[in-house]
């Protein structure tokens, strides 16, 4: 018997569309949850297949291609290129951006998007994320140029992740709340499992790579004796190395993920446009807030498809307060 409470994300996408849409961005999200299955799949055998390890390419982060950034890149593109749904996609793991194949059909949307962020983690079986975005081109009568790849992340029309950790979760939103779905992989089915993610108010976590504390700016010093004299509450340190993994459990209980500028890295390590901008937009529909430690994160309107920032993104007033520390 099946259980009226299993809301597949089909349902989920379907009844929250609204009335206008043509139903497009409800593709493209139902698309995006496809890959998500079959990039999956690929991880949980990762260990058993020869497609760990390195792909024996360097991307454009000049970072070592394992295989599955390959393969889940390659994924999302030959599943996205020919719906004529998008116009343009912009990937991590390719220098320009993705024009649509003259031969397919040119639509509204631009999907930016990392295929496997955390991929250095794949080794050791620690979880892994793809992040995406969607906008809307900004001239329907030419779509799909440069200019709409560079878009500030407050004109995002929808943003998520896919989590492969203990289970798959899509988590994301169309402007309307942020919703996460569980894949039951007997049904091989996104079913509702978290509707309306809210930051809790009181957190629990704080996440940084504290191997870098020599080389944060001035001020971080001082914001993380902040957090660890917190008292009401008291924050715990924990940072896996892995983006999407600490933004999703500091969404769930509370908390701040940083990656500051640094010394060597003076925009920080993590993408603006296909990395922070979404988990911002994501964040703010959540209650929470993310910032490059000045302003908000998604008023950064990008120069470069590739450009990093610095980012702190959680619990609205603990990243206000670190703004505090470093603008002094
Ligand atoms: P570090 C993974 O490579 C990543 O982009 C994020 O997912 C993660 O939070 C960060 O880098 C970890 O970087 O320098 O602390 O190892």
């Amino acid at each position: 018997m099946i259980n009226s409470k299993i809301i597949t994300i089909e349902r989920f996408l379907k009844e929250t569309q609204p009335s206008y849409a043509r139903g497009d961005l409800t593709a493209v999200l139902y698309d995006l949850a496809f890959a998500a299955k079959i990039i999956a799949a690929e991880t949980r055998k990762a260990g058993l297949l020869d497609i760990v390890g390195f792909a024996g390419n360097v991307n454009v982060q000049g970072e070592e291609q394992r295989k599955l950034d390959v393969f889940s890149d390659q994924v999302i593109v030959q599943i996205n290129d020919h719906t004529g749904r998008l116009c343009a996609m912009v990937s991590e793991e390719q220098e320009d951006f993705i024009p649509i194949p003259e031969k397919y059909a040119k639509g509204s949307y631009i999907l930016v998007y990392d295929p496997l962020d955390g991929s250095t983690n794949i080794d050791t079986n620690i979880s892994i994320g793809t992040i995406f975005g969607i906008y809307r081109t900004l001239d329907e009568a030419n779509p799909g140029t440069l200019e709409d790849c560079l878009q500030p992340g407050k004109d995002l029309v929808a943003a998520g992740y896919i989590l492969y950790g203990t289970s798959t979760m899509l988590v994301y939103s169309a402007g309307k709340g942020v919703h996460g779905f569980t894949l039951d992989p007997e049904w091989g089915e996104f079913i509702l499992s978290h509707e309306n993610i809210r930051f809790p108010e009181k957190p629990s976590y704080f996440s940084f790579n504290h191997g870098s504390v020599k080389r944060w700016p001035q001020g971080m010093s001082q914001y993380v004796e902040w957090l660890r004299n917190l008292k009401e509450p008291v924050l715990s340190q924990r940072y896996i190395g892995s983006m999407v993994a600490d933004f999703h459990r500091n969404m769930i209980y509370g908390g701040v993920f940083g990656y500051p500028a640094e010394a060597t890295k003076p925009d920080g390590k993590i993408r603006l446009l296909y990395e922070a901008a979404p988990l911002a937009f994501l964040a703010e529909q959540a209650g929470g807030y993310g910032s490059d430690g000045r302003q908000s994160l998604l008023e950064i309107k990008p120069t470069d498809i590739h450009q990093r920032v610095p980012v702190f993104i959680g619990n609205r007033d603990l990243v206000e307060k670190v703004e505090e520390f470093i603008t002094g």
